[in-house]
């Protein structure tokens, strides 16, 4: 099973016009709401910094972009960028996690939004050790908000779950999947996708690194009432670097995914290829259950 890429691929591309944006799009967070698709995608200029840039569609596959960036680095722990965003609809607002990166390390990071456009932030969620790759899950679970990250001081580099009551102070921390070795996510894996939630579990889209530094995108099924759980791991990739535009850009040899939508019975996965541009792949819903039978 492989999802399917958009034969317009890619669909977001570097703007050489504006300067924040004119060398990297990629790494796209995706929300659908009210009718619409939303894309926040990180973007870099000349200066290297990461900004977030804002994209909405009706069909899923044409964006129109805002011409300046909606989330913009701030203070000492991102003075070199706001990395990776991942969004979900949570409670009636919009809640983003992001990498903050500084010469101090990089940091799990929060803010939220009624509008898209305007965001506040929360600060740093994860202080202390390096941490990326957090995904909120998009409802509270036996009554606690749940996230699942990456803590940087342990190899190989693995998933661990958290739990909170205010979003902000999260404790419980545990591993819950880990590299499996030799395998094309041998060497690293982290949480790509907000959960998904589906009738027969949390339905993860991970990434995984093997020996020669090839992100793939995986599936991995948790259990519904205890996302600690691990019910099942895809033992295959479901999108690995092929096409050109994948094989070829900042990083070679990646697809990364940071949001997915599910519309019309079908999934709708974003995710930058080769660190450069933005693409997107599709699956129906069915097809991709029918591999946790
Ligand atoms: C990871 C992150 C991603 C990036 C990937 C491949 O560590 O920094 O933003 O897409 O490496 O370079």
């Amino acid at each position: 099973m492989k999802l399917r890429r958009y034969q317009g691929n890619p669909i977001l591309k570097p703007k050489v016009e504006n300067e924040w944006e004119s060398r990297l799009v990629f790494n796209p967070a995706a929300i659908y709401h009210n009718g619409l698709f939303h894309l926040f995608y990180r973007a870099m200029g000349v200066d290297n910094v990461s900004r977030i840039g804002y994209g909405v569609s009706l069909d899923g596959f044409n964006f129109s972009r805002l011409d300046k960036p909606v989330f913009i680095p701030e203070g000492r722990s991102e003075t070199g960028g706001c990395d990776d965003p991942r969004v979900i609809r949570l409670e009636d607002k919009f809640y983003m996690t992001y990498t903050a990166y500084s010469e101090g390390g990089v940091r799990v990071a929060l803010a939220s939004t009624a509008n898209f456009i305007s965001w506040k932030r929360l600060g740093v969620i994860l202080p202390d050790i390096d941490n990326k790759d957090a995904v909120l899950f998009p409802e509270k679970i036996e009554g606690k908000y749940v996230m699942f990250h990456r803590p940087m001081d342990e190899t190989p580099l693995s998933i661990w779950v958290a739990y909170s009551d205010d979003l902000i102070n999260w404790n419980g921390h545990k591993k819950v999947m880990a590299p499996k070795a030799g395998n094309w996510d041998g060497v690293t894996i982290g949480a790509s996708c907000p959960p998904l939630k589906t009738e027969k579990g949390w339905l993860l889209i991970y990434h995984g690194v093997d020996e020669d530094a090839v992100y793939r995108l995986g599936i991995a099924l948790f259990d519904l009432k205890d996302p600690s759980m691990l019910l099942y791991r895809h033992p295959e990739p479901i999108l690995e670097p092929q096409e050109d535009y994948e094989l070829r850009g900042e990083v070679h040899e990646v697809v990364f995914g940071c949001g997915a939508c599910e519309v019309g019975g079908a999934y709708f996965i974003y995710y930058g290829a080769a660190d450069r541009v933005v693409c997107v792949a599709t699956i129906k819903k069915e097809e991709l259950l029918k591999l946790f039978n």
